[in-house]
C-alpha cells in the first residue's frame, strides 16, 4: 500500500505541499489541474510544472484524480470521437511525466452528490452527510436543500450559473439509459485501453456516489454486478476501479469487504478511497472519523481484506471531518485525513506484523 493524500493545487486551497509532506507516511500527491475543461488535452508542460512542484517538495505524483470524460462520450454523440481522441494524448502526455494511474467517473452530469456539506456532529466537529429525503424531484429542489444545509457552500458542478446548462445536459440524456451507457462506456475503454496499456497507465473508475440513480439519470458502478461488467467489458489490468469504501458501501446491500478481496485477488483495484461513514437509517448516513468505532464499517476488516489479497496499489484517506476549527473545501482538511492516515497506517502495520 502506497499512502497518497489528495491535493488540488496551490491556487485552489491554503493547504501546501510542505504540510502534507510533514503526515507520517505519506508518499505521494493525488494531484489535478483544476482549470482544464472535460475533453480537452493536458498540456504537457502544465503536467511537468505540478511534478516539479511536488517532487520539490519530497512527494510523488503517481495518480491523478480525476481526468474527466466528456458528456458527450457518456451520451454517444458523433463528436465523442474526437474527445476520445484528446484523451489518449493526455494519457501519452500524463505517461511522459511518469503518471501510472488516472482516476475517473462515469456518471452522467454531475460528480458525487451529498445533501449537507456542513452536518454538526455532537463533538463539535463538522462533516458531510445525506439523506435521501432532501434529493427531491429536481435539481433545484436539492440545490435548495443543499444550500440550506451547508453554509455558504455549494456542491461543485451545482454552482447557480452552470444551472442553465446542467438542464440542457439532462435533455441530452433522454435516451440514455444503462444499456446505452454501458455501450458508450465500453465504446470509450475499447478506444482508450490499448493506449494505456502501451503507456504504461491503469484507468480506474470510481464508483457512483451515490450509488442509484438520481433524478432518472442512469448510473452503471453501484455494485457487484456493475464492477464485474466493468472489468470483464474490456479485459485488461489497465481497465481497473478506484475502490472507494465511502461510496459503494452506502449501499448496505454491496458487501465492500467481499468487494475488496474479489478485485484486489483479480489484481484490478490501482487506487483505493478509504474511510469510513455512519448510517442514520438504511439509506441516510454522515461521513464519520476513520475508526471503526466511530462509524458503521469495520476498518480493520477493510483493511485486512486489501492486506490479505496482496493490495499493493496507492490509497488515499478520502474525506475527512473538519476539526480543530478548519475551514475550507468540505471533506478536505488536512487534520481529520491526517488522522485518518495515521489510523490506516496502525491497522496496516499490525497486519503486517501478524502474519509473520
Ligand atoms: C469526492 C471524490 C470524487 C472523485 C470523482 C472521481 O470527493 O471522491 O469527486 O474524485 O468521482 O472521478
Ligand atoms: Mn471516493
Amino acid at each position: 500500500m502506497k499512502m497518497t493524500f489528495r491535493w488540488f493545487g496551490s491556487n485552489e486551497e491554503k493547504i501546501q505541499l510542505a504540510d502534507i509532506r510533514q503526515i507520517p507516511g505519506v508518499t505521494g500527491i493525488v494531484g489535478m489541474i483544476m482549470d482544464i475543461p472535460a475533453g480537452e488535452v493536458w498540456p504537457v508542460d502544465r503536467i511537468k510544472a505540478l511534478r516539479k512542484e511536488v517532487e520539490d517538495s519530497g512527494l510523488t505524483l503517481k495518480v491523478i484524480e480525476s481526468v474527466n470524460i466528456h458528456d458527450d462520450i457518456k451520451i454517444g454523440k458523433p463528436t465523442r470521437d474526437k474527445y476520445i481522441e484528446n484523451y489518449k494524448t493526455t494519457i501519452r502526455n500524463l505517461a511522459s511525466q511518469g503518471i501510472e494511474v488516472i482516476c475517473y467517473n462515469f456518471m452522467p452530469v454531475f460528480d458525487w452528490l451529498k445533501t449537507d456539506l456542513v452536518y454538526h456532529l455532537p463533538d463539535g466537529s463538522n462533516t458531510m452527510a445525506f439523506f435521501k429525503k432532501d434529493v427531491i424531484d429536481s435539481p433545484e429542489e436539492l440545490i435548495a436543500a443543499v444550500e440550506n444545509s451547508s453554509e455558504g457552500f455549494t456542491l461543485p458542478g451545482w454552482e447557480p450559473e452552470r444551472l442553465a446548462q446542467v438542464k440542457t445536459l439532462f435533455a441530452e440524456y433522454i435516451n440514455v439509459d444503462e444499456e446505452k451507457l454501458r455501450e458508450n462506456f465500453k465504446y470509450f475503454m475499447e478506444a482508450i485501453i490499448p493506449t494505456c496499456e502501451e503507456a504504461g497507465v491503469k484507468m480506474a473508475i470510481h464508483p457512483d456516489d451515490p450509488p442509484f440513480s438520481i433524478f432518472n439519470l442512469p448510473r452503471i458502478v453501484k455494485n457487484r454486478e456493475d464492477l464485474d461488467w466493468i472489468v470483464s467489458a474490456v479485459d485488461s489490468p489497465s481497465n481497473g476501479i478506484t475502490f472507494c469504501t465511502g461510496s459503494i458501501g452506502t449501499d448496505p446491500n454491496n458487501d465492500i469487504y467481499e468487494l475488496i478481496a474479489t478485485y484486489t485477488k483479480r489484481d484490478r483495484i490501482p487506487f483505493a478511497h478509504i474511510r469510513n461513514i455512519k448510517f442514520l437509517s438504511s439509506e441516510d448516513y454522515y461521513e464519520s472519523a476513520h475508526l471503526s468505532k466511530e462509524g458503521s464499517f469495520d476498518m480493520y476488516k477493510v483493511m485486512k481484506a486489501f492486506h490479505d489479497n496482496g493490495f499493493s496499489g496507492y490509497a488515499r484517506p478520502d474525506h475527512g471531518r473538519m476539526i480543530w476549527g478548519e475551514t475550507g473545501r468540505p471533506g478536505y482538511g488536512l487534520y481529520d485525513r491526517a488522522l485518518g492516515i495515521t489510523y490506516l497506517h496502525g491497522l496496516w502495520e499490525a497486519l503486517e506484523k501478524s502474519k509473520k
